[in-house]
């Protein structure tokens, strides 16, 4: 048994968007979907039942955070992440690849795994692609990604072939290495920088091991907007049609919709999260700093587009006292916001599939947004 399905549901006529399901051991969510970041196994300051009341189905958690605090092991004797965190949705899990080359600024890759410091401890640590099936078995997510080589933008075209033979030699051990193939879905990742013939030999080499999903990796790592829709563009045409495609590290609203529109079905980012804790939220206009001192006496709410539980029941001024007075209460109330507001911009994504008018919908978004501004 296969434990992640992709079910096609229907492609956009105006865009190309696909409109589909994807079935994991924990349930099935619609796609284009947006995954809440919980690196620590909780998604900072929310709940599982707010995330469900918001309509998360499925999180991301990490494998390198989780190895190195509490460990894996503990995880595994809680009954693995769900039971640990008392979440019954589907959950991914990183490789700890991407993590590793963004937190260690000492590492040593080498043909067998990567040399670096705990960047809390400086503590010697080395992971490879059988350590990290390791922690994400002992983590049991229903999806778990390749280790892979994330390098940084930009690298040269000499780099970075090297570089994608490796994840592809990577993802064959990391197939070898998983134990749990009838109820985790191992996803391979597509890397190759900005380079066309890169990315096609990267997908060739992934097809052909037969993934029950795959990634878009390497994205959104300093590259120009329009470079990394020439991509896309360049790459999801060659991706299998009946498994997922996830888009890592990706969740800007505008982001969002050029890359569903692009083929792509899943997304995640520490966006939503990261800024509602610094006082800024997604809306329907564009960011909006609350602590700005403009919005001392404003008592309407944060977005008077929205109809989230925070929208519904606290002003702007309270917010913005909150978080001027580090109330932990403030993050949370923006951060249930932010996640709500791309929650239901994939949910407007997946209607405007439904209906063929994706394009529509994103000029209108992106004209309401402020995106279309010079
Ligand atoms: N690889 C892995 N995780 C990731 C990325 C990647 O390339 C990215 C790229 N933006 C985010 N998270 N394993
Ligand atoms: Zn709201």
């Amino acid at each position: 048994m296969m434990p992640i399905r992709y079910e096609h549901i229907k492609t956009c006529k105006q865009t190309g968007a696909r409109l589909g399901r994807v079935h994991t051991p924990h349930g099935s969510f619609e796609t284009p979907m947006f995954m809440p970041v919980g690196t620590l196994a909780t998604v900072k300051t929310m709940a599982p039942e707010e995330l469900k009341q918001m309509g998360a189905e499925i999180i991301l958690s990490n494998t390198y955070h989780l190895w190195l605090r509490p460990g894996e092991d503990i995880v595994e004797e809680a009954g693995g992440l769900h039971k640990f965190m008392n979440w019954d949705g589907s959950i991914l899990t990183d490789s700890g690849g991407f993590q590793v080359f963004s937190l260690s600024k000492l590492r040593d890759i080498k043909e067998e795994g990567v040399h670096f410091r705990n960047h809390i401890s400086g503590e010697k640590l080395f992971l490879s692609p059988e350590k990290a099936m390791h922690i994400e078995n002992a983590l049991g997510a229903d999806i778990m990604m390749a280790f892979d080589e994330c390098p940084p933008y930009p690298a040269s075209h000499e780099y970075m072939k090297k570089s994608v033979e490796r994840t592809s030699r990577w993802a064959e051990r990391c197939l070898e290495a998983h134990k749990r193939p009838h109820d985790q879905g191992l996803f391979g990742i597509v890397q190759g920088g900005e380079y066309e013939d890169l990315r096609r030999q990267s997908i060739n080499d992934l097809v052909s091991m037969d993934f029950p999903g795959y990634a878009v990796g390497g994205l959104s790592v300093g590259e120009p907007k329009d470079v990394m829709n020439r991509v896309l563009d360049f790459t999801t045409p060659y991706l299998p049609t009946d498994k997922p495609r996830y888009l890592m590290g990706v969740g800007s609203p505008d982001s969002l919709i050029d890359g569903a529109m692009r083929g792509i079905d899943m997304f995640d980012c520490v966006l939503p999260t990261r800024i509602a804790r610094n006082g800024t939220c997604m809306t329907s206009q564009g960011r909006l700093v609350v602590r700005n001192a403009k919005f001392a006496r404003d008592f309407g709410p944060i977005d008077p587009e929205c109809d989230c539980h925070t929208c519904r029941n606290y002003s702007r001024a309270y917010i913005r006292h909150l978080i001027k007075c580090n109330e932990t209460f403030g993050f949370r109330l923006t951060t249930y916001h932010n996640l709500y507001f791309l929650l239901k911009l994939m949910k407007q994504v997946r209607e405007a599939i439904r209906e063929d008018r994706l394009g529509d919908f994103r000029e209108e978004f992106f004209e309401q947004y402020g995106f279309n501004k010079p």
